[in-house]
Order: structure tokens, then C-alpha cells, then sequence
């Protein structure tokens, strides 16, 4: 039996195309392994896309109704696209194979075919590398394990089909363990400080270790636990980005560029902002497409430098009072007026360690009061405008660049001593909160719950210098708890928060679209199932 014999050119197109496939799969994974879950994956440039072209109503669909989901599912969609272009790649080259007889030819059409397309995606040819070699080990096991059998005798014409078919997908399977594995170590090692496996969650980095471990002492002691409620500071930090990859940028290659409508427009390195003074604050950030009472809306230690002072050395020039932060690495942007940025930070520590690379490193913005999505990740530039304009989620429909809206969340639950223990998280931005009262009659009768104290103010060397130098923190949530005597089976229990000035939360009930979800958070609690 011969290469080229009729019955080879005639091979059936099923191991075809399950070798394409197997080679398609085996790619996505090679690259894994070779840059982890980084933007040189050549999902996340497809995912990317995907998110932005995505109309504005459907995303804001996948948010108020999908949650979480609808972002893994667009990933999961992304990832399979860039399986199909590799299967696609590989049929090609596995078709020059009936033209030429020679069983390098797939193996080396693949190698290069994905290589280029790895490459033209992520501009990342050590990724095309990864794709390339794991595809073309599957195409070369296919080629050559008919060969092997034919030397070793083993019966072949029948069987070759299916044997190249299963050979393929069993060297897939094995290129993807591995190439899953290897990729999960590069990604911790890029996560790390933004890039460098060396500052991988050392407090020392900061030179501030002392000061935040005593501050984080401080606000474990102001916290409540009831059930599965979290501490003041947030154990598990929520997370919410256009693109599932987040950005790698190393402190050395960081630049914050200070342009636009202004006297002086300039450019600060993270040694520029290393060398300020620093200061530390509780800040509670809160996304405007979370459910009432969902989970995200959570509070940490930041360490960084207030913005102030560059705004005062750019001098804004224009009338419109508006400003536009940006990140380059993921092409993100929000406009919103310059007073709420004046008292904001520049943040690159979080709990005393440097800035996690999925919370923005090396440098976030963060705006005191204001939801989540202002707070600019990866920040590379404060532009000043001439005039409004409308950021990323504005241009699809939400108004999330204003103050964040006041609420209560009730998230623990418990039975101490025969007693029904709720609790939960209030914040109303810098409005604070002065009250968080409670029902356990569905809204007829309300009583008081115990509040923790507030969170330490800003501290550090920099602390006055935002306008956070007061005693108690401006911008942090505080826990609350109540505790009563079950009043005998199911009963709802209502909370809602007051703020300092003495207004209640709103009332009426509205979803997170567009402006952030409202309305007084209810919730059956029943104490024999506690
Ligand atoms: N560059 C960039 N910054 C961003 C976002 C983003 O997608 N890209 N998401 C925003 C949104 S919508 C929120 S709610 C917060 C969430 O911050 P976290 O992920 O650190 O919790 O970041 C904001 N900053
Ligand atoms: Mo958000």
C-alpha cells in the first residue's frame, strides 16, 4: 500500500476533519500554555471584539438577565471561533496533502498557517509558536501513526481513517492537559504586579507593610460576621471588565499621560508616583449593572496618591468641567465631571500588596462616591475635554458616571442563641450612612440595627493632601446586624439604609439598567431552615 493510492486520496472526510479539529482545540491550548491567560491568547483579541461589537441592548440583556454567565458564555464563543479559524487552517494544509504526496506537507503547512494566524491576532508570535507546535504534533501524530502501523504490520487500509482520527484526537488530549497545566502557572506569574513574578504579592514592594496591617486589624474589628456574610474589607473582591483577559503592563513600561483642555500637558512614569507621598483609604466600590442585593459592591485598603495634585499642575483650561480616564490596554474610557475626580486617588496597592493585575494594575483611578465603572483600570491617561462626551457604557445605554445610589444588602443569616441574627453591608458613597433600619414584618415595623463604627480616614503622608485627611473614612461601607426573636415560621425581612443627612433609601424598586439598581432590599427568611 502506497501513499497517493486511490484509496488514500479518496480518505474520508469525517478523520479529516476530526483531525482539523483535534488540531484546532490542541492550538487554543498551546498558546495557553506558552502565555497563559494573557491578551497574547488569541481568544481575548476575539472576545474583545465580540464585547464591542455587541449591540448595547444585547449586552445590557447579558447583564440585568445572564449576570456572570453572559460574559463566560461570549468567552466560551470566542474561544470556539478561534478553534474553528485553527480547524480551518489545518484542513487547508491537510488538503495540500492530496495534492502533494509527502506526509510533511500537512505537518508543515500547519505549522505555519497557524503560526500567522496566531500571530496576525495577538501580534504575538511566541503564542503562534505555542498554537502552531501543538497543531502540528496532532497533524504529524495523524500523518505518520497509519506509517508506524504499516511498519509494525498491523492490518492498515480499513482502519487508517480511524486510526489517524483517533491518534489525533489522543495527542489533542494530551497537548491540552499539558498545555492547560503549563498555562495556569503563567498566568499567576502574570498577574503578579502587573507582570513581574517577583512582586507577586509582596507587601514589601509597598515599604508600607506596618501601617496596612495595622489598618487592616482595625477593620477586621470593625466588622460584623453573621452566616456568609464578608468582613469590612472584602475576602473576595468582585470583579468587572469588558474583556475576561485583563491587561499585563509591568510598572516599568507604565505611563500616565496628563493631556487635553490644559496649561501643561505631561507624562508621569510609576517611579514619578512612587516618589509622592502616599496615603492609605477604605474605599467601597460599587458596580452599577449588580443586582440589588448583589455582590458587587466591596471594600479594601488602597494605597496610592491623590490625584489633586496633577490636576493642579495641568491646569484645566476649559469651561466644560469634564474629564475622560482612559486605559489603553483594554480601550476603556469614561467621561465624568471633574469635581468628583478631585478628591480621587491614583491607586497602586490594594490591602497592602501591589494592585492585582484583574483590579487594574499597576495604576487604577478611584473616584470617591461615584460607581465602580469611573474607576479606570490600567489607567494611561486623564484627558480634560473641551466637551462631554460619552464613555464606553454610556455609549451603550447606562448612565453609571454619577454618584452611587444608597442601599443595604442583606447577605448573612444565622440562629445564635434562639435568636434570628441578620446582616448585610450599607453605603450611600460619601453621603454615608448614619442609620440602617430593619423589618422583620415585611415593611409595617421598622427598628434600628447596630451599625459597626465607621472605617479609619485616609492616613499616610499624603492623607490631607486629597481631602481625606478626616479622622473617619469618606467613602466606605459599613456592616450592620440585627438580631430578634424568631417570630414563628416564614416571615420577610426588610432593610434599608439612612443616610447622615437623614434621607432613606429609595423606595421604588428598579433594575441595574441604566443607572444602577434601586429599592429597598427583601428577603423571606425562614428561622427552621437556619
Ligand atoms: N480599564 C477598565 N477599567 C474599568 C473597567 C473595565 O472594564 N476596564 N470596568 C469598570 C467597572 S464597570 C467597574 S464596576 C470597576 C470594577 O472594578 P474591580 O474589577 O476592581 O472590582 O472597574 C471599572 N474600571
Ligand atoms: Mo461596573
Amino acid at each position: 500500500m502506497s501513499d497517493g493510492s486511490l484509496l488514500e486520496r479518496t480518505r474520508p472526510l469525517a478523520p479529516s476533519a476530526a483531525v482539523a479539529l483535534a488540531a484546532g482545540v490542541a492550538g487554543v491550548l498551546g498558546s495557553f500554555a506558552v502565555v497563559g491567560f494573557t491578551p497574547g491568547f488569541p481568544v481575548a483579541p476575539v472576545e474583545s471584539l465580540l464585547s464591542r461589537l455587541m449591540p448595547g441592548a444585547v449586552v445590557t440583556f447579558a447583564i440585568t438577565v445572564l449576570g456572570d454567565i453572559g460574559q463566560e458564555l461570549n468567552l466560551a464563543f470566542a474561544g470556539t471561533l478561534v478553534v474553528a479559524l485553527y480547524a480551518s487552517l489545518v484542513w487547508v494544509a491537510l488538503a495540500f496533502r492530496r495534492q502533494v504526496d509527502d506526509r510533511l506537507v500537512p505537518v508543515l503547512g500547519t505549522l505555519a498557517l497557524v503560526w500567522v494566524g496566531t500571530a496576525v491576532l495577538t501580534l504575538n508570535p511566541l503564542s503562534g509558536a505555542g498554537a502552531a507546535a501543538a497543531a502540528a504534533l496532532v497533524v504529524a501524530v495523524s500523518e505518520f501513526a497509519p506509517l508506524v502501523s504499516q511498519l509494525t504490520g498491523e492490518p492498515t487500509t480499513d482502519g487508517n481513517g480511524r486510526r489517524r482520527a483517533l491518534s489525533a484526537l489522543g495527542t489533542a488530549a494530551v497537548a491540552g492537559a499539558v498545555g492547560t497545566a503549563v498555562g495556569r502557572t503563567r498566568t499567576e506569574s502574570a498577574s503578579a504586579g502587573g507582570g513581574s513574578p517577583d512582586t507577586e504579592g509582596d507587601p514589601g514592594d509597598l515599604d508600607l507593610a506596618y501601617d496596612v496591617e495595622e489598618h487592616l486589624g482595625t477593620a477586621m474589628e470593625r466588622s460584623f460576621r453573621v452566616g456568609d456574610m464578608e468582613p469590612a474589607i472584602s475576602e473576595d473582591f468582585f470583579n468587572v471588565s469588558i474583556s475576561s483577559v485583563s491587561p499585563t503592563i509591568a510598572p516599568a513600561d507604565w505611563t500616565l499621560s496628563v493631556t487635553g483642555a490644559v496649561e501643561e500637558e505631561f507624562e508621569l512614569t510609576y517611579d514619578d508616583l512612587q516618589a509622592v507621598d502616599h496615603e492609605h483609604r477604605f474605599m467601597t466600590l460599587r458596580c452599577v449593572g449588580e443586582q440589588l442585593n448583589g455582590h458587587k459592591m466591596d471594600t479594601a485598603l488602597w494605597t496610592g496618591v491623590p490625584v489633586a495634585p496633577i490636576i493642579e499642575r495641568a491646569r484645566p483650561s476649559s469651561d466644560c468641567g469634564c474629564v475622560m480616564l482612559r486605559a489603553e490596554g483594554d480601550d476603556f474610557y469614561e467621561e465624568f465631571p471633574l469635581e468628583a475626580l478631585e478628591p480621587g486617588m491614583l491607586a497602586y496597592g490594594m490591602n497592602g500588596r501591589p494592585l492585582p493585575r484583574d483590579h487594574g494594575a499597576p495604576v487604577r483611578a478611584l473616584v470617591p462616591g461615584h460607581w465602580g465603572e469611573v474607576n479606570v483600570k490600567w489607567l494611561t491617561g486623564i484627558e480634560f475635554l473641551e466637551a462631554e462626551a460619552d464613555g464606553y457604557w454610556e455609549k451603550r445605554g447606562w448612565h453609571g458616571t454619577g454618584p452611587v445610589k444608597t442601599v443595604a444588602k442583606l447577605h448573612g443569616r444565622e440562629l445564635r442563641d434562639g435568636q434570628v441574627v441578620v446582616g448585610g453591608h450599607a453605603y450611600a458613597g460619601t453621603r454615608g450612612v448614619s442609620t440602617v433600619e430593619v423589618s422583620t414584618d415585611g415593611g409595617d415595623t421598622w427598628n434600628e440595627a447596630e451599625l459597626t463604627e465607621r472605617l479609619p480616614g485616609a492616613s499616610g503622608p499624603a492623607a490631607d493632601v486629597g481631602g481625606g485627611g478626616d479622622a473617619l473614612a469618606a467613602d466606605a461601607a459599613r456592616n450592620w446586624r440585627y438580631a430578634y426573636d424568631p417570630p414563628g415560621g416564614e416571615h420577610e425581612v426588610v432593610v434599608r439604609a439612612v443616610e447622615r443627612n437623614g434621607t432613606v433609601q429609595t423606595r421604588e424598586e428598579t433594575g441595574p439598567a441604566p443607572d444602577g439598581p434601586a429599592g429597598w432590599v427583601s428577603d423571606t427568611v425562614d428561622p427552621d431552615a437556619l
